[in-house]
């Protein structure tokens, strides 16, 4: 039922109207499209409007900082479909939030970063107004579009664009504006109800090109060495049946990219996980599934491709992605679930399946890989290593392959990546495409709440303190998250030394901090864990209870590695080998 904010009488009984007001039809506009969680923080000029819409039935999750706030709605996107809401205040709340909206935006999230604004009059002229800033005007560069609401009137087309904007085609990130006057607007109720949008259809079906089909399925049917690699874009899709027939239909070889690891499971016979550089150089023809050719897949050439020639079919949403770094000879664009589809109406009843030798080589090479980790994997050592901690991890994700994994850091997410594997569809969710810390807790409140499902987040002692103070949002809304923080000191590693002076260097931290007493002060669960057993047990006593928890796991401080696997990437003084 739309809410009506008061009546009003003049002289004549007749003449009494129904009003209401921007406040209200907000709230309306949201529900209306199914959008029934909001996270923020609040202050002037929407504390009210938070109040209202928990009073109306949204669900309002208040954090401590916007980013984090931010990364919840981000995720929320992913996870849904749907647009993850983020409300802020004006100028800092919304600077805040739009580091989230701009990681939406490249990671092809869906979201909308709805901030509350200062007098356009007054921001306008550059008077000094409260928390003054064109808000509008700094969004729109890192944001998928960019919309502004002045009259009451407006607000369900200003939403409906929003919505429009964030799902369809390449999903992003939608900034929407809302000026403090526009809240108190009042109108006529039912002029109000009548003004609001039904978004119908939001992100239609695309379908691919005919003739585009025909010519992927002729190349892909000319590959000796056939390989194909699933993004995050395949796991977003939910096209998860298609995608598995796909897969196994052709009998071609699969290799995930992070967040798309359990799409099929990673102890599929089909899955390259485990002999990446092999599949990448060797392959010779390449179905790339909702993941781009950007710097986790090296752009596409170079040492990491081999030097054998490579043909790339490419399936995308989004047309101007292909060739955008190089050239794709079969483009099809359109969204996953009709491409594949008609991939598979294409294929017909009998495929050959890709030559043995190919595959057999493939699964030789995952075999010694598997091999060569697995007694690493099972040590108790004290102080733990990273290999020994995650061993254990992997079992209770195997165990429990319902729950949710949330990853950060940088040993301790590109070795967590490789050891636990996941086994259903976007159950991992980690630093996407900008390799960003700080995604950790508001990802855990938002898989949480979205999911219903036990969250294990897996975070690195430098990760986690970008978001850490929401332990407080994850133990005040009661969420069934376990933190566990692979605390090794330090950025890296935690035994760096400072040449120059007394000041620590830049990439350690306090000693043996025990971050688990931060989860204590909060009412949640707290434990320091020092061997693998320890660990096991901490973990899994906190997936049983539901209870917020934060396991500190001391790792050995002089185990991980610089950057943990892109290194590479650091630059190097030539001056300094002098
Ligand atoms: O085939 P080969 O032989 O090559 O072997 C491969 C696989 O086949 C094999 N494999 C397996 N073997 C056996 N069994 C299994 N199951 C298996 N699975 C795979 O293993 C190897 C490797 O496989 P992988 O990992 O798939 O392949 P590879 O080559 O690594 O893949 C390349 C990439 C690029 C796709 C991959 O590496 C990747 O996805 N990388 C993402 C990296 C990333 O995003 N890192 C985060 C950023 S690092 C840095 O920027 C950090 N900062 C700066 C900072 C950031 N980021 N953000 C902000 C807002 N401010 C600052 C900071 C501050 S990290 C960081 C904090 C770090 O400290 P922490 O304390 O948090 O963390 P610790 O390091 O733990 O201390
Ligand atoms: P990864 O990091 O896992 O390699 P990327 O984020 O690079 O994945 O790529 C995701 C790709 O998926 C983007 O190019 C995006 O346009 C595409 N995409 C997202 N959703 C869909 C969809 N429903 N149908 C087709 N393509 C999609
Ligand atoms: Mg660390």
């Amino acid at each position: 039922m739309s809410a009506v904010v008061q009546s009003i009488s003049s002289a004549a009984p007749e003449a009494e109207r129904e009003l209401t007001d921007g406040f209200n039809l907000i709230i309306d506009a949201l529900k209306l499209n199914g959008l029934d969680t909001i996270y923020g923080v609040p202050g002037i000029p929407i504390t009210d409007f938070g109040r209202m819409a928990q009073a109306a039935g949204i669900r309002v999750l208040s954090f401590r900082h916007e980013q984090n706030a931010g990364y919840a709605a981000s995720i929320a996107g992913f996870l849904t479909k749907k647009p993850g809401i983020c409300l802020t205040v004006s100028a800092p709340g919304f600077l805040n939030g739009l580091t989230a909206l701009a990681h939406a935006t490249t990671n092809c999230f869906p979201m909308i970063l709805i901030s509350g604004s200062s007098e356009r009059e007054i921001v306008d002229l550059q008077q000094g107004d409260y928390e003054e800033m064109d808000q509008l005007a700094v969004a729109k560069p890192l944001c998928k579009a960019a919309f502004r609401v002045l009259h009451a009137q407006d607000i369900g087309i200003g939403l409906a664009r929003a919505i429009r904007a964030a799902v369809s085609g390449r999903p992003g990130g939608v900034y929407l504006d809302l000026p403090a006057k526009l809240f108190g607007q009042v109108m006529d109720a039912e002029e109000g109800r009548k003004s609001l949008v039904k978004v119908i259809d939001a992100a239609p079906a695309q379908l691919p090109a005919p003739d585009s089909i025909k010519r992927a399925l002729d190349v892909l049917k000319g590959a000796k060495r056939p390989l194909i690699i699933l993004g995050k874009g395949a796991a977003y899709a939910q096209a998860d049946d298609e995608i598995r027939q796909l897969v196994e239909k052709s009998g071609i070889p699969f290799l995930p990219m992070s967040m798309a690891k359990g799409l099929l499971p990673d102890l599929h016979p089909q899955c390259a996980g485990a002999a990446r550089s092999t599949v990448l150089k060797d392959s010779d023809v390449v179905l790339l599934i909702g993941a781009r050719l950007n710097w986790l897949l090296s752009h596409g050439k170079g040492k990491s491709w081999g030097d054998q020639p490579k043909k790339f079919i490419q399936i995308d949403i989004e047309p101007k992605e292909m060739d955008s770094n190089v050239e794709i000879v079969a483009p099809v664009v359109g969204d996953i679930g009709s491409c594949v589809s008609a991939l598979l109406a294409g294929m017909g009843g009998a495929w050959q399946a890709p030559p043995a030798e190919w595959t057999t080589a493939i699964a030789k090479k995952r075999d010694e890989n598997v091999a060569k980790m697995a007694p690493r994997l099972m040590n108790n050592n004290v102080p733990m290593d990273y290999h020994g901690a995650l061993g254990v991890l992997r079992t209770i994700i195997a165990e429990r392959p319902d729950a949710i994994l949330i990853n950060e850091g940088a040993n301790t997410l590109d070795l967590a990546r490789g050891v636990i594997d996941m086994h259903q569809p976007r159950k991992r969710l980690d630093v996407g495409t900008w390799g960003v810390m700080g995604i950790g807790m508001g990802y855990a409140v938002a898989a949480a709440v979205e999911t219903g499902k036990p969250v294990l987040a897996v975070e690195g002692d430098s990760a986690f303190g970008f978001s850490g103070m929401e332990v407080e949002t994850i133990c005040r809304y009661n969420l069934p998250v376990c933190i566990v923080i692979f605390n090794n000191n330090g950025i890296y590693r935690g035994t760096d030394v400072n040449v120059a002076g007394d000041d620590p260097a830049t990439t350690v931290f306090v000693k043996d901090a025990r971050y688990d007493r931060m989860m204590e002060a909060f009412g949640g669960v707290g434990v320091n864990a020092i061997s693998p057993d320890e660990l096991k047990r901490a973990v899994n006593a906190a997936m049983d209870s539901g209870k917020p928890t934060l396991i500190n796991a001391v790792i050995d401080p002089t185990a991980g590695s610089e950057s943990g696997r892109i290194g590479n990437l650091n630059p190097q003084s030539a001056l300094k080998k002098k």
